[in-house]
């Protein structure tokens, strides 16, 4: 075959890489050959702790021997069947599996690619829901601002981080949003929820509501503790506020789930954590282990079966993808649950969350560090930002810390943590030792 382009060996230009400063990182890349449970490997054959999980995705840490083999045992067996109208016995077995660990009364799947699939998935479903109900006059959907939804319409268009939205046009009509829950200059330093001002921001939703009328909005969609855009907290109370709201007004209430699912907080989900239990549920990322691409949308009975009438032969909800349930997928999505259940994963966050908690307020007083905020095993440490170049502090933090053998996550100049469920206290003292001796050598 004729080449129709000259590429070099080792060329990286053809790759257009996700959410990267391309031109910059393709002067000096950063590249992984492997991975071993809570270490990358680099292409210059350093080890790297990792303090992200990947990308808040390997819960059970990397190249796990059950997963792996699974992987390998369904990719000789059913690679591929159709996804449609056909069926194959693990998709359902992680279905019951999921709904078997999910907050109570969340009893059926949809299957997914991605957190951004997911997310779609769950706006559809709520619409339709309404619309099946003979309830077709709900048709808003509410966000939050500073709220990550993937990157798809619907989810940029309830999202709230502008960056993301401002480049695309008109997005989905009839969006409003809820003001984020963080409080810059107040509340600094706080170890987990804040006691103060829930109910007063979750009362926001009650201004929505009045301003657009309570019959016309399908569903209100939030991250329990909002990851992406900078590990933000809600405080105590706030998302009790929004079900009692929401269950008021007839509206659905979905939990993006995407980062706080499977043992992020230390209980399965966010809602165990909250004791808040949503209509809809987003899952992606930890379902697999990030190592193949799969999300899940759990729902009520109750949405389920509104779908469930007429005739038979008919297809119920017009929505699915090629990949939904792909065995390879499933079986990934089997493995890691066994893994976290012969390891204690899902709850073990919660014994090691205060010795991480302590870890982290310890890097208080460090040069430049303004905020400090955590719950379950998530952290974030905030920088002053330097004058007239906000994000450059931060994303030279992170270059410094691949160089000396830590992954962090840097967001605005948020610097965020989640590493892998399985870190020992050791490890934990490793990551944030490297990270308080590289603040000090910030500009
Ligand atoms: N919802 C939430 C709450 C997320 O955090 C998505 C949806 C989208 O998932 P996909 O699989 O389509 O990426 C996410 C993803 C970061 C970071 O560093 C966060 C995400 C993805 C990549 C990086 O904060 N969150
Ligand atoms: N585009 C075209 C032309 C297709 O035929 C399909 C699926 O058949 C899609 C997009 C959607 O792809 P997926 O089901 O993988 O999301």
């Amino acid at each position: 075959m004729s080449d129709r382009r000259n590429v070099t060996p080792n060329d990286l230009s053809a790759f257009w890489m996700p959410f990267t400063a391309n031109r910059q990182f393709k002067k000096a890349p950063r590249m992984f050959v492997g991975a071993k449970d809570m270490h990358y490997t680099t292409s210059d054959g350093r080890k790297v702790l990792d303090g992200t999980a990947g990308l808040w995705c390997v819960n059970a840490g990397h190249c796990r021997p059950k997963i792996v083999e699974a992987i390998q045992e369904q990719a000789a067996e059913l690679d591929y069947a159709p996804a449609f109208q056909m069926g194959h016995a693990k998709a359902f077995e992680l279905a019951n599996a999921l709904v078997s660990i999910a907050p109570q009364g969340l009893d059926h799947v949809l299957y997914t690619n991605s957190g951004s699939e997911s997310v779609e998935t769950a706006l559809k479903v709520a619409l339709a829901y309404h619309k099946v109900k003979g309830d077709a006059g709900r048709f808003r959907l509410i966000g939050r601002e500073r709220g990550y939804h993937g990157v798809n319409f619907g989810g940029i268009s309830v999202g709230g981080i502008v960056t993301n939205r401002k480049m695309f046009g008109t997005l989905l009509t009839g969006v409003d949003h809820m003001p984020h829950t963080h409080t810059p200059g107040k509340n600094q330093f706080t170890r987990g929820e804040r006691e103060m001002g829930g109910e007063d921001l979750a009362s926001e939703l009650e201004r929505i509501v009045t301003l657009h009328d309570g019959s016309t909005i399908a569903a209100v969609i939030v991250e329990p503790v909002a990851g992406s855009t900078g590990v933000l907290i809600p405080p105590k109370g706030y998302l009790q506020k929004l079900r009692e709201i929401t269950r008021k007004h007839g509206i659905l209430l979905i939990f993006d789930e995407v980062i706080t699912g499977f043992g992020r907080l230390g209980t399965p989900f966010a809602a165990d954590y909250f004791g808040v239990t949503p209509d809809i549920l987003v899952t992606a990322k930890g379902l697999t282990n990030g190592v193949i691409p799969m999300g899940a949308v759990l729902v009520s009975s109750e949405i389920h079966d509104a779908f469930m009438q007429g005739p038979e032969h008919v297809i119920e909800f017009m929505h699915g993808y090629t990949y939904s349930g792909n065995p390879i997928a499933s079986a990934a999505g089997l493995a890691t649950l066994e893994t976290y259940k012969d390891e204690g994963l899902l709850t073990r966050g919660a014994e090691l969350a205060p010795y991480w908690a302590d870890a982290l307020h310890s890097l208080k007083g460090l040069p430049h560090v303004i905020d400090i905020r955590n719950l379950g095993l998530i952290g974030a440490i905030e920088l002053e930002p330097i004058a007239g170049q906000p994000t450059k502090r931060a994303f030279s933090a992170f270059v410094k810390a691949f160089e000396t053998g830590i992954l962090i996550r840097t967001t605005g100049d948020i610097i965020a943590m989640s590493p892998p469920l399985i870190i020992s206290k050791a490890q934990i003292d490793e990551l944030i030792g490297t990270l308080g001796s590289i603040l000090k050598t910030l500009e």
